[in-house]
């Protein structure tokens, strides 16, 4: 079938609106209309050519939502009709990683998904007869998209897609950091670096876990503002301060944070998130993604001396099991996702969503199909 997509096909070039053609699903396989799209900082750093995992041409987009067009043969969980989220953390429940109860991150599909490729080491897409590579395993900037069974999230029809969408990264991301990862404890101190979407929903999940003091740091004072509003109760801007950022929110706080947050993918950053912790006690949590080659330092001493540092993808959450609830937590008014977006617009405008993202304008702009 003809598809509507934003195709990367160079890094460092904008995405070009084309008509793609995309082949059915195959076995274990489900077709997908995507009917609203997000743009997070991810897709932008692929984009940029510093991922190493970045080929071309590739169809990008991974923080979507949309509808089973057809299911390929043995898919049992999933019918046409269904309401589902991408994930780019599949969830098999199988795998050695699935069955560990200790991580969310799941084996099945991984090493085809950073290559770009379905699970059967093929694409489904082509451009003028040549072929398209997939993207995280689920390239929501294509109209209709065909990902692995194990790739979705089946969510409630009740629920907005062009909202929800934004639980395929962000908000799910942020909030299960804060949950799942660094399990803040009521009353704690808690900074954040960076204060994008990923910084925000990170805010809002302390909010949530009822943390005493939110600490949000970021370079550009226009989204202290939003931060505030999700929870946050002191604002810093490194620019505004001579001393290191480390030694600003350690001179803060009588000796440093409990919990930190790095949600910018700055290797310094996360440097200064870990040496904001208090001593004895303090973790700090690497969300931010780092470019190819990047790579992170401290004096080990940081570490002796009971700093602990950890990292975190999607949150830590198991998308098939707890997508669906985070979905009925938005439904029931108790987690926010309308106040991240700043921006909706129509699909071919996706370069502009891109410009908003790298120029500090947005937060999140949807994207409308
Ligand atoms: P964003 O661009 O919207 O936000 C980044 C923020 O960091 C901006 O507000 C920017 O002003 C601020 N910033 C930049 N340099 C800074 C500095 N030196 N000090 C303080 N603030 C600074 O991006 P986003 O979509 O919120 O994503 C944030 C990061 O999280 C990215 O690296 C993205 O790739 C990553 N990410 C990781 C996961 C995961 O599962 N681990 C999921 C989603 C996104
Ligand atoms: N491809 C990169 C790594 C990118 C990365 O760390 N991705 C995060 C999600 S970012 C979503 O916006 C993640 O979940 N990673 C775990 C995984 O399995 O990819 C590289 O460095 O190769
Ligand atoms: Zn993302």
């Amino acid at each position: 079938m003809k598809s509507r997509a934003a195709v990367a096909f160079a890094a460092g070039k904008p995405l070009e609106l084309v008509e793609i053609d995309v082949e059915g699903p195959r076995t274990g396989e489900v077709l997908v209309r995507i009917v609203a799209t997000s743009v997070c900082h991810t897709d932008a750093y692929t984009l940029s050519g510093s991922d190493p995992e970045g080929v071309f041409p590739a169809v990008l987009g991974h923080e979507g939502a949309g509808i089973v067009e057809a299911v390929g043969e043995g898919v049992t969980s999933l019918k046409v009709g269904d309401h589902v989220i991408p994930l780019y953390t599949a969830e098999c429940g199988k795998c050695k990683f699935c069955l560990s109860g200790k991580t969310n991150l799941c084996g099945s599909v991984r090493a085809t998904q950073g290559k770009g490729l379905m699970p059967d080491g093929t694409t489904r897409f082509s451009f003028e007869g040549k072929p398209l590579f997939h993207y995280m395993g689920t390239s929501t900037f294509s109209e209709y998209t065909v990902l692995p069974e194990v790739s979705l999230a089946k969510v409630s029809k009740e629920a907005p897609l062009d909202k929800i969408c934004l639980l395929g990264c962000g908000v799910t991301t942020g909030i299960g950091a804060v949950i799942n990862t660094a399990k803040v404890t009521p009353g704690s101190t808690v900074a954040v670096f960076g204060l994008g979407a990923i910084g925000l929903a990170v805010i809002q999940g302390a909010q949530m876990m009822n943390a005493a003091r939110i600490i949000a740091i970021d370079v550009n004072p226009d989204k202290f503002e939003l931060a505030r509003q999700f929870g946050a109760t002191d604002f810093v801007n490194p620019k505004d301060h001579s001393a290191p950022i480390q030694q600003v929110i350690v001179d803060m706080t009588d000796g440093g944070v409990d919990y930190s947050f790095e949600c910018i993918g700055n290797v310094n950053v996360m440097r200064s998130a870990l040496e904001c912790c208090h001593k004895g006690w303090g973790e700090s949590i690497i969300i931010g993604v780092a470019g190819a080659g990047q790579e992170i330092a401290t004096r080990p001493f940081q570490l002796v001396t009971g700093r602990v540092w950890k990292g975190s993808a999607f949150g830590g959450v198991k998308g098939r099991s707890q997508l669906p609830g985070y979905v009925e937590r938005y439904m029931k008014g108790e987690i926010k996702i309308d106040e991240f977006i700043t921006h909706d617009m129509p699909f071919d405008q996706i370069n502009h969503a891109f410009d908003l993202l790298h120029e500090g304008k947005s937060i999140r702009t949807v994207l409308h199909y």
